[in-house]
């Protein structure tokens, strides 16, 4: 091992010196003195806290360039075979930090901004996150891209460039208030404008058919506007190797030859006014999460995106001089739900309108180039535009899905003659009353291959939501199992315990998360029992310090943290938990609690801002907190807080401190969760039902080590099978009543008997999320909780039981299915180049 480039090797003094690629302290003290001053323009008289930021971000962006040239390099050179990861969102936090643990520079960063008399610390917090992503679905994204560039897999992830990410959360009284994510107010150093590959995308307009020179039929798509997609880009690098890829996001502009005709028209307000419509489809990314809206511009900014990337793989094909009707060999295009799945219809338009392939040719290549992964089993979340609006939208696409439809339904009625109700069912347009295109039913039909995201997941969706297609193509079903990152969360967002696994089991668990069984036999180990509980309490003491500063409010560091984070929807059944504070509540006043151990209830989670019933929840939730913290003779054996503005840098807190992970949906509703991962990874034990990747989590972990209560997806479907009556769980268990009670007599609203009534009657009157049923088994499996956390010695063994068996569910794992089953695509080592040819030598 005698490379010069990669960290911890033996570097030749010089090398470790070198401007601007250098990993060693001096190099990055006078690269850091150069930036401040030529690139931010700025000298310590002048600069504040924000500018030794950017400085210090510029100086890893440096070390980044060299590796993300020679990556670009080397996959150009080969023609490699190359993932498109399409995603609406990528949900990626901060990058400072991230890169210096990939470049494994942290110690060298430290010493060097300590020697210019700065604090790390302070300038990792000026960063903004970029928050372009709703919930699990984008964060998922951002650990995929993170596990692709770790295994060396040559990717693009391909995306939008929202002006305005997710929402920042406030609590005023106790409701969330949003307020807007002006992300990028002070400029965003990791990313990297190439206008020099914008692309034009039409919208709206009709179709014209003409006779070509060849004698057929073609179509013109005469465009009503059109709109200019400069991309920007961001280096995603690998952990520890020489890789960097590419996340290129769009930014929608008005095209400058359109500006010009309205110009010459006279029209200067006319003009501008083109430009705001233009740059409005990357303004903002909607906060909805599960429940999808179908709104135009929604529309318009998914096809833009697609519109965009696919224009860039064709450039990228034609620079490597490979034909057109090779596309599926060399991309494999991954659909992160339907979102992108307009794709299907947009590569079809290029191949066939603009490229002159013939039909049943670019179906093929269509066919083999997508895979679509599905993240839901709500109903409500599955996509479908109106079709009025999809034809003003996208005209010609629409033709397409009607070409594509009538050849598919041939096919079904092939398989399943006479059966038109499944032809119904299946039909890529739902006739059934308003008319909608089907984004689901798009995907499947354009793709090889469709996946779940959890085995649970994955069943449903053949057994159910998808079964249709099942039964038509049961080989393109599969699932791959979700899984996070170990890089963020655990070598980022728990330094000390990370420290401790390194000493025990050495460094290789953070690319090889297996390894992390070598810990097993250290549960029977006292002295590292010791250490376990030291480390989880230090941490907890700190995130006291953080709940203290965010919400004012005091925590123990001795209590039990029990947390539930998350985006908030009566599914995941956030007030569940709260029906269970209440109880304990309501014990303790009457002397009935016995000896629980003290418990700090910690919520977070954004609701989207029209989910009127998610931000009662909230309101529920502090209002029991307010209640319950105050009062005296609760004597702080409870706490409750809401931890405002829930996103991945708050993440990275909360996770390493929890001991206790609430993952309670009703069973048959998560399709996977990746945040109880997270806190497994970190320690916590979890309380939880038979629900998406719980299912395998509680397999990995044992079932001894893992809190299990509830109704399972079968059960829970049986009670819509043969009725379900909430009102005799109110009728039959005393506390729970008491509990209900309690809260409508306006106990937690200041009399206020109207607030949560909402609340009360939809448990009442149908219970859609079954928590009446659940009550009863949840609340006894917390006393099981209660009584394991009373043993240290015991919950510490469970403890390092999880993190040991937990090595399933690394993102790496997850991506090495999806490559060698769904992507086929290869690892490509990249040698660095010398500083020189990247310097000159890069090819355009
Ligand atoms: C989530 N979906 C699933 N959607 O709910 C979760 O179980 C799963 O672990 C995760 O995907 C990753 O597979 C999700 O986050 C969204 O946020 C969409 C945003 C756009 C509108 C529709 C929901």
């Amino acid at each position: 091992m005698n490379d010069p480039n990669l960290p911890g090797a033996a570097e030749p003094a010089d090398a470790a010196n070198d401007h601007r690629i250098g990993l060693g302290k001096e190099a990055l003290k006078l690269d850091f003195v150069d930036n401040l001053y030529y690139v931010q323009g700025k000298f310590a008289a002048l600069a504040t806290q924000h500018d030794y930021y950017m400085a210090l971000a510029y100086t890893v962006r440096d070390r980044l360039l060299q590796r993300w040239v020679s990556s670009a390099t080397d996959y150009t050179r080969r023609g490699s075979r190359t993932v498109a990861y399409l995603s609406a969102e990528f949900l990626l936090g901060p990058h400072l930090g991230n890169n210096l643990i990939n470049l494994g520079i942290e110690d060298e960063v430290r010493a060097a901004v300590g020697e210019l008399g700065l604090n790390f610390e302070e300038l990792l917090a000026q960063e903004e996150e970029p928050g372009l992503g709703n919930g699990g679905l984008g964060r998922l994204a951002a650990c995929y891209l993170d596990s692709m560039a770790s295994l060396e897999i040559p990717s693009i992830g391909y995306g939008i460039r929202y002006e305005f990410g997710i929402f920042a959360q406030r609590l005023v009284d106790g409701w969330q208030v949003e307020q807007s994510d002006k992300w990028l107010r002070r400029g965003n150093p990791w990313e990297i404008p190439r206008p020099e590959w914008a692309v034009e995308v039409s919208l709206g307009g009709k179709t014209e058919r003409y006779i070509a020179r060849d004698g057929r039929t073609h179509v013109r798509w005469v465009a009503g506007r059109k709109v200019l997609g400069t991309p920007f880009d961001t280096p995603i690098l690998s952990y520890r190797k020489n890789t960097a890829n590419t996340l290129r996001l769009w930014r929608a502009e008005a095209p400058e030859s359109f500006d010009l005709d309205v110009f010459n028209r006279g029209d200067y307000y006319g003009a501008v006014q083109q430009k705001v419509v233009s740059e409005n489809i990357s303004k903002v990314l909607y906060p909805n999460d599960e429940q999808v809206q179908g709104k135009e511009l929604r529309l318009e900014q998914q096809y833009f995106f697609v519109s965009c990337s696919l224009q860039d793989m064709l450039r990228i094909l034609r620079v490597q001089r490979i034909a057109l009707d090779r596309f599926h060999e060399k991309f494999a295009v991954q659909l992160n739900d339907t979102h992108p799945a307009v794709a299907i219809a947009e590569l079809m338009r290029l191949l066939v309108d603009e490229h002159d392939l013939d039909w049943d040719r670019a179906w093929e290549v269509t066919r083999q180039s997508f895979a679509y992964t599905n993240h839901t089993l709500l109903p409500e979340a599955l996509e479908r535009w109106p079709l009025a609006l999809f034809a003003r939208v996208l005209p010609r696409h629409l033709e397409i899905i009607y070409e594509i439809n009538a050849r598919f339904l041939e096919e079904v009625r092939m398989h399943f003659p006479g059966d038109g109700e499944r032809l119904a069912r299946m039909s890529l347009i739902d006739e059934s009353g308003e008319r909608f295109v089907r984004m689901a039913n798009l995907a499947c039909v354009g793709s090889h291959t469709i996946n779940g995201v959890a085995e649970l997941h994955s069943r449903l969706l053949r057994e159910d939501v998808l079964a249709d297609f099942h039964a038509l193509w049961p080989h393109k079903f599969t699932n791959v199992t979700n899984g996070v990152t170990p890089r963020r969360w655990m070598a980022l967002a728990n330094p000390r315990l990370s420290r401790l696994l390194n000493q025990v089991i050495g460094e290789e668990w953070v690319r090889d998360l297996d390894r992390l069984r070598d810990l097993e036999s250290c549960g029977e180990d006292a002295e590292f029992r010791r250490q376990w509980r030291f480390i989880k309490r230090s941490v907890k003491e700190d995130f006291a310090a953080h709940v203290r500063r965010a919400t004012g409010v005091a925590i123990d560091p001795a209590s039990m943290y029990d947390v539930q984070v998350k985006r908030i929807h009566e599914y995941k059944r956030q007030h569940l938990n709260v029906l269970h504070i209440i109880a304990l509540y309501l014990r303790i006043k009457a002397n009935l609690a016995g000896d629980v151990p003290p418990r700090t209830f910690v919520f977070g989670g954004k609701a989207a801002p029209g989910y009127r019933f998610a931000k009662l929840m909230i309101r529920f939730i502090t209002a029991v907190g307010e209640v319950v913290n105050k009062d005296p003779t609760i004597r702080d054996q409870l706490k409750v807080v809401f931890l405002p503005n829930y996103n991945v840098t708050n993440g990275q807190r909360v996770y390493p401190a929890a001991d206790l992970s609430e993952q309670i949906s009703t069973a048959g509703k998560e399709a996977s969760g990746t945040g109880n991962m997270k806190f497994s990874l970190n320690g916590a034990l979890t309380i939880g039902t038979l629900d998406g990747a719980n299912v395998e989590i509680r397999e990995e972990v044992g079932a001894e080590n893992f809190f299990l209560f509830g109704l399972d997806a079968a059960q829970v479907q049986a009670t819509w099978r043969d009725g379900y009556d909430p009102t005799l769980f109110y009728r039959d268990n005393d506390e729970l009543r008491a509990v209900l009670d309690l809260v409508s007599d306006g106990q937690f609203s200041r009399g206020d008997r109207d607030l949560f009534a909402p609340l009360v009657d939809s448990l009442l009157r149908g219970d859609p999320y079954r928590l009446m049923a659940d009550f009863a088994p949840y609340v006894q499996c917390q006393e099981r909780v209660s009584a394991a956390y009373r043993d240290p010695d015991r919950w510490t063994r469970m403890s390092i039981l999880n993190v040991a068996r937990m090595g399933k569910f690394s993102s790496d794992r997850s991506v090495q299915e999806y490559c060698s089953r769904i992507w086929h695509v290869q690892p490509v080592h990249i040698d660095l180049l010398s500083h020189h040819v990247a310097r000159v030598a890069a090819p355009s």
